[in-house]
């Protein structure tokens, strides 16, 4: 989860042009517990804040500049809000992830290439290195200057570098990595095709502007030669940040199920943002829009008519293995072979209408065409079909009953690799 929080909450904007006062920064009634605790209905692992957004307001009391909390009316300029996020996130046992803005409005030293690198590598130490183990850095590649503003160049190495020796176990999202790529657009959505991997030379420069450089990244390049995921971020309401207007035009739960199924399902992760309000605290509308999601998405994806089901596959070891969840056994096809098909007979006659399959992606992702089938007056016919599969692929289908599947892998660039096959029914169908 994303959560998106600093002047902004307090004068409406979407982006701070850096002159605000830090003493309009009051969330009277703070509770990051309270977040964190939505976050947790919810079904999300981690949450990230936005220590730093465009603004350059520092949601810690941090010692490189004056624009924080520690000039704010809140908590007499003593509190932090990194801290209390920290321990909230910990308490509930949730990843913690920072959101540090490059483009900052109000530092006097952005322009000046090694000054405000030096300012920004001082701002990653006193985050990176005083609030415990991270598991994401996220660095924005924003950027509203235009032709005529400040131009900053970047110490990229000199960030990651320094990044990696503090954090060495947090995963880096950028535009185009190191770790994690931006999936191209704001709307939550991988392509239905969706490679872990992309050229990172091809596209050299990125921006919204350019819509076929959207597309590149939410498709990834399956002869791209490193391993950079997706990650699909959306917000729960129309803007990033809270404003009061937009408090009847939270997503609802069927809303975000979609969310879901077009970026997890997707072989993407999702990254939705929850912004709390000027009080401190996640806004009951949010509030209970996660909660329904979460037993919403447990309700269609727990029941797994799979169970019991005999397997055998055209070929390879340990077809069973693709049963269940979480287990760390694998099929995998034997060593040249491409195509393949693997058949489930169930205990009893079910009906389904979502398909999920998913790849043992620790030998990477090689499936580039697949099918669905049931068994039927004699034959075998298709209820679903799609390209790639990669960490997880959900696929709606009509409602179909059948006792006897198949998966058919019609192409893989490598020997296909399988950890799960399951079918559900949605509980309104
Ligand atoms: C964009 C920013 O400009 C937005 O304000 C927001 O933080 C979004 C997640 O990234 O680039």
């Amino acid at each position: 989860m994303f959560v998106h929080f600093t002047v902004n909450t307090f004068t409406g904007k979407e982006w701070g042009d850096g002159t605000e006062s830090p003493s309009i920064f009051n969330p009277e009634k703070l509770d990051a517990r309270q977040w964190a605790r939505a976050a947790k209905s919810g079904g999300f692992r981690s949450m990230i804040l936005t220590t730093k957004h465009h603004d350059g307001f520092c949601l810690w009391p941090s010692k490189t500049t004056e624009h924080s909390v520690r000039h704010s009316s809140w908590r007499n300029g003593k509190g932090d809000v990194v801290r209390e996020f920290v321990d909230a996130c910990r308490a509930e046992g949730l990843g913690v992830g920072f959101y540090l803005s490059p483009w900052d409005r109000n530092a006097s030293v952005y322009g000046q290439d090694e000054a405000y690198n030096d300012l920004y590598i001082a701002q990653l130490g006193e985050l990176l290195g005083n609030y415990g183990e991270l598991v994401e850095v996220w660095l924005d590649g924003a950027n509203g200057e235009g032709p005529n503003g400040k131009h900053q160049a970047y110490d990229w190495p000199r960030i990651y570098t320094t990044i990696r020796r503090l954090q060495p176990n947090a995963v880096i999202a950028s535009d185009v990595g190191p770790d994690v790529r931006w999936i191209g657009n704001e709307a939550g959505a991988a392509d239905t095709t969706c490679w872990s991997t992309i050229d990172p030379a091809r596209p050299p420069r990125l921006g919204m502007a350019e819509p076929w450089v959207g597309e590149a990244l939410m498709q990834g390049d399956p002869r791209g030669v490193v391993w950079r995921p997706g990650e699909s971020d959306v917000s729960i309401r129309p803007g990033w940040f809270w404003h009061a207007a937009e408090d009847d035009k939270v997503r609802d739960a069927d809303d975000l199920i979609n969310l879901y199924f077009r970026s997890v399902g997707r072989n993407s992760k999702l990254l939705l943002n929850v912004p709390p309000t000027r009080e401190g605290l996640f806004h009951a509308n949010d509030v209970q829009a996660l909660m329904e999601f979460g037993a919403k998405r447990s309700a269609l994806l727990s029941n797994d008519l799979c169970e019991g089901a005999r397997v055998r596959a055209s070929a390879g070891e340990h077809p069973e293995a693709m049963i269940g969840e979480g287990s760390s056994k694998y099929w995998q096809a034997p060593p040249g072979v491409r195509e393949a098909w693997i058949e489930f007979e169930l205990p009893k006659t079910v009906g389904f209408d979502v398909v999920r399959i998913e790849e043992a992606i620790e030998f990477g992702q090689s499936i580039a065409g697949h099918r669905v089938e049931v068994w039927g007056d004699g034959g075998w016919r298709t209820v679903a079909r799609g390209t790639t599969v990669g960490n997880a692929r959900l696929q709606h289908c009509p409602l179909t009953n059948a006792s006897r599947i198949r998966v058919v892998i019609e192409f893989a660039y490598a020997r296909p690799a399988l950890r799960r096959v399951a079918l559900f029914r949605s509980p309104s169908t």
